[in-house]
């Protein structure tokens, strides 16, 4: 791994409709974030905040994408500014933001891959398309949107798609998946670890599992991390919490077995909110989590 981290933060709150998660990331800033970093011994720079369009008003609501215009325009920035942090041989560290973020994360972060592996941390799939999505919220949709299913003006995004194949894919965490997704899943024959495997196999297992799939099979990978695979009584502060989740101490395992296969070549943290958290507690688990990504020991 690049000893050479750049931040960009990427305040959008426009792919769901709960207001807060704009503040994501200067929520994860204010938590240490960088010194955390530093003192592990990387060189960080910190690139600011992508510019995020204002969403459309008649588009806000009654759409099955909704903001799709504003969506689409703050991740093509998303996608230039990882791709500029790529080619100056930096590693790309993303701060949501709400989750459909990734959209532009993964056009920048899988350009250079043949094969990018995708570790999707999260209580869902965000596998939906517009036609299955119960919500038209975005957020929703961002896996499928990197497989190259969905609005053509956000799969095109960095000229190219999809960003990710079904088979270099890890979803874990999950507990909260819709008709479609299932089906979707099911089809592809991606790669899940719900609730129930970790439960049953652990953590260690699975995590051993999918780091020995992805090694196998991928020139790099992303870990798309949303806060709310954490149980909610861990990392309150998220928008679509979902009870029964992962804990902080198996996430930090996670972490840890990720930081010493060291397979990863770009990171984000999305679905942070603020305004629903309890004294930052969503933000400081982020950054914690971070600290044993980055290879932080104990001892
Ligand atoms: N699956 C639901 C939908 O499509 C809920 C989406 C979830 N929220 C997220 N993404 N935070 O992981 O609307
Ligand atoms: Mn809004
Ligand atoms: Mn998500
Ligand atoms: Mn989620």
């Amino acid at each position: 791994m690049s000893k050479q981290i750049s931040i960009i933060g990427a305040p959008m709150d426009l792919g769901q409709s709960r207001r807060g998660v704009d503040m994501g990331p200067s929520a994860i800033r204010y938590a240490g974030l960088v010194s955390r970093l530093e003192a592990i011994g990387y060189e960080v720079e910190d690139c600011g905040d992508i510019e995020i369009s204002r969403p459309e008003k008649e588009n806000h609501d009654h759409s099955s994408l909704k903001n799709l215009k504003a969506v689409t325009e703050t991740n093509e920035r998303l996608y230039q500014a990882v791709a500029e942090v790529i080619n100056k041989k930096r590693f790309p560290l993303v701060l949501g933001g709400d989750h459909s973020i990734a959209i532009g994360t993964l056009a920048g972060a899988a350009k250079p891959y043949q094969n990018l592996g995708v570790i999707w941390y999260d209580a869902h799939g965000d596998l939906n398309t517009a036609e299955t999505s119960p919500s038209g919220n975005i957020h929703g949709m961002p896996l499928a949107v990197s497989l190259g299913l969905g609005h053509p003006s956000l799969t095109s995004i960095g000229g190219y798609q999809p960003k990710v194949k079904p088979e270099n894919i890890v979803i874990i965490g999950a507990r909260s998946l819709d008709k479609g997704e299932r089906d979707l899943i099911r089809k592809e024959n991606i790669r899940v670890y719900t609730m129930h495997e970790i439960d049953r196999l652990g953590m260690t297992a699975v995590m051993e599992e999918a780091i020995h799939y992805l090694k196998d099979r991928t020139d790099g990978v992303h870990l798309s991390l949303d806060l709310d695979g954490l149980d909610p009584s861990d990392a309150p502060g998220v928008g679509t919490p979902v009870l029964g989740g992962i804990s902080y101490r198996e996430s930090h395992l996670a972490m840890e077995m990720l930081s010493e296969a060291d397979i990863l070549t770009s990171a984000e943290f999305v679905e942070v909110n603020p305004i629903l958290d309890e004294k930052n507690k969503t933000a400081e688990a982020a950054v914690a989590l971070a600290g044993s990504l980055f290879g932080e020991k104990l001892l």
